[in-house]
């Protein structure tokens, strides 16, 4: 197999390959068994094959097993959660599945070695036990997202430089990304496994001690473009026009460095935290006799999470020096409750003290970026902006009736006085995506849709928009079932298509913050709220706000990297949020919901499709035509209903 053969068939399973174990591969004689072994055999929480991860004394072994092994791997060749290695394999100690032995190794020595835990076994650790773990442990950021190894990630399609012109890319999600969503415990073993000197040698590493550098993306509050007259609109952040992502691997780790050093930054205001490489190999007792030890504060992002034997929880915590455990222990209820509700990816400050070898931190408190507590602002502004989403045009469950009673409204054609009055009042229509249904977005969607075509799709949602009368400055971000390309951030719509709409329109990307008379609005579809539903107790389809609150207190859009969000690695993290908006605004889910928290008002907006053949089988009831009406002036919302 050649080199291109190589890098393809891993990105159809959803991985990348460094150049080094690309040529590995290439230099075996039976190059595709060799390929076959390694797709088969590699844990799920690799993104970048690497070196290290081609055993080939393991395939030779599988050779020599015969032709029932030899099936078993190829059969299991695109049925990637098959593995040839037995469980058994993967806890041998020292290996690179050793992770879960070298946990509960951890758990020994720091559960012996340290006064505060309750359940303490007694004797004393052995020199062995100690060493062994410090070895697993990485005294280099040698397998992490910030320099080589482990940085996760499909191969996206690249956006085009401006929106203008080109063809929109309808292609089907990217990206395997294939990690399991749960958050407990599947997450980076790469980080226990000792550092290869091949890694150690990557130019990467060269840059890799030392903070995160000051992030190279542009001011957040820069202006992007700005619409004036009655109802200004100013858009201040969006990637259209701006996308420099190519998928490269190298831009994987300047992806995860504006990541950390942004929301580091925010947490570093409240905290005095240092970095992890400084913690190796010191010694943080205090004098003998002398009660509790050393308190000190790191920041890091969540690389693994595990639980021990005794229930005590696990993360392994990264920054752009080093990586290190950090214990909560479960008699800590609080804390080990909110660390329940942790996810792979999130950077989060953690304070506590080193045990006595410098091999592991006994978390204290647990420090999420979060918003300041502030009063609710006075803005200055009247009127009001109206919210919606997931318009699903061209769908056979598009609610056309109760869409256009709703355009009557806007239109100030209602019945109601009350109606009427506020039409008049209306400033501002903000759409979070799923403008039309789009095609080929699922199997067998064309059986649930009446427009066939998405350009004609499109060109019938332009026309419900030219009804909408034209001092109502309207904003348009795209969602997962619109023509522009499936990895986040997206541009905005194509010219090929905004062409049919009206003037009044703003077209911007997903996620977007802008500025609406003063008033600041970040629009993301929402796609990670499928995520957060997933791995964060209490999370529900039901009540979406919730879910747009665990993104505000981690300020960031989509927390974890590689689910069901396909993110490409532009050089600025767009997801992250900052500065704090007035209004975050999601949708994708189907269902409404409002909440408050702080001075942040959090709306997802429901949609105007009925229940399709998908979503009755996964129980998702939906709340259609039901619309948030926010009041500029208050922030105090209305939630007008169509649906008769
Ligand atoms: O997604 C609406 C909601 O339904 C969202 O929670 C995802 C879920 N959904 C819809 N179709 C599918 C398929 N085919 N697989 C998985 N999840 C799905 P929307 O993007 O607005 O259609
Ligand atoms: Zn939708
Ligand atoms: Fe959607």
């Amino acid at each position: 197999m050649n080199e291109i053969n190589i890098i393809r068939a891993v990105a159809e399973e959803g991985y990348q390959i460094s150049p080094e174990a690309a040529e590995l591969i290439k230099a075996s004689d039976v190059s595709g068994l060799l390929l076959e072994y390694v797709l088969s055999t590699i844990d799920e929480s690799v993104f970048v094959i690497e070196a290290e991860h081609i055993d080939l004394a393991g395939f030779a072994a599988s050779r020599v097993e015969g032709v029932a092994g030899a099936t078993d791997v190829a059969g299991s060749m695109g049925a990637s959660s098959e593995s040839a290695i037995s469980e058994e394999d993967r806890n041998v100690p020292g290996s690179d599945f050793g992770r879960d032995s070298v946990s509960d190794e951890i758990e020994r020595l720091s559960v012996s070695g340290d006064p505060f835990l309750p359940d303490a076994v007694s004797g004393p650790v052995s020199d062995a036990v100690s060493d062994h773990v410090s070895d697993q442990v990485p005294d280099s950021a040698a397998g992490s997202k910030f320099v080589s190894g482990s940085v996760p990630g499909a191969l996206p399609d690249p956006v085009p430089a401006s929106g203008a012109g080109s063809d929109p890319v309808l292609s089907a999600p990217s990206g395997p990304a294939g990690r399991a969503n749960s958050a407990s415990g599947s997450g980076n073993s790469l980080l226990f496994s000792a550092p290869s000197p091949a890694s150690r040698d990557r130019p990467f590493s060269a840059v890799s001690s030392g903070r995160a550098s000051a992030s190279s993306s542009s001011s957040p509050t820069s202006v992007v473009r700005s619409i004036g007259g009655p109802n200004p609109v100013t858009v201040l952040s969006d990637i259209t026009g701006h996308s420099t992502c190519v998928g490269e691997y190298m831009q994987f780790v300047q992806y995860f460095r504006d990541r950390y050093s942004r929301l580091s930054e925010i947490i570093r205001g409240r905290i005095n935290a240092r970095p992890i490489e400084s913690l190796k190999g010191r010694s943080f007792r205090r004098g003998r006799g002398e009660k509790g030890s050393e308190e000190i504060s790191i920041i890091g992002m969540v690389s693994d999470t595990s639980t021990t034997t005794n229930g005590h929880r696990i993360l392994s915590l990264e920054d752009p020096t080093g990586s290190f455990p950090v214990l909560i222990r479960n008699s800590e209820k609080e804390l080990f409750e909110l660390s329940s509700r942790l996810l792979l990816d999130e950077v989060i400050g953690v304070t506590g003290s080193v045990t006595n070898d410098g091999g592991l931190m006994m978390a204290s408190k647990i420090i999420q970026p979060d918003v300041p507590n502030s009063a609710l602002r006075r803005t200055g502004a009247k009127g009001k902006v109206v919210l919606i989403s997931d318009v699903h045009v061209g769908s056979a469950q598009f609610m056309e009736d109760s869409w256009l009673n709703f355009l009557d409204f806007l239109k100030g054609d209602s019945d109601s006085e009350a109606l009427k009055k506020m039409a008049g009042e209306v400033r501002y229509l903000v759409v979070a995506g799923d403008l039309v249904d789009g095609i080929g977005i699922y199997p067998d969607q064309e059986k649930e849709l009446t427009i066939l075509d998405v350009y004609e799709q499109y060109r019938k949602a332009a026309e419900y928009f030219w009804e909408i009368p034209k001092h109502i400055q309207i904003i348009i971000s795209p969602g997962n079932h619109d023509a522009v390309r499936q990895a986040e951030p997206q541009p905005a719509l194509p010219e090929r298509i905004r062409e049919h709409f009206p003037p009044n329109i703003t077209f911007v990307g997903n996620p977007s913050l802008v500025d609406l008379d003063g008033v600041s609005i970040l629009i993301y579809h929402g796609r990670s709220i499928d995520d957060l539903v997933a791995s964060v107790p209490g999370v529900s389809y039901q009540e979406p706000a919730g879910a747009v609150l665990e993104m505000i207190k981690r300020r960031h859009l989509a927390p974890m990297y590689g689910s069901r969000v396909s993110i490409a690695p532009e050089k600025k993290d767009y997801f992250i949020i900052d500065p704090v908006p007035d209004i975050i605004h999601t949708g994708h889910v189907h269902t409404l919901g409002v909440q408050r928290y702080k001075n942040v008002l959090l709306v997802n907006s429901g949609t105007w499709q009925a229940q399709t053949e998908f979503q009755k089988r996964v129980n998702l009831m939906p709340m259609p035509a039901q619309v948030p009406v926010v009041d500029l002036a208050d922030f105090g919302v209305t939630i007008l209903k169509f649906d008769e």
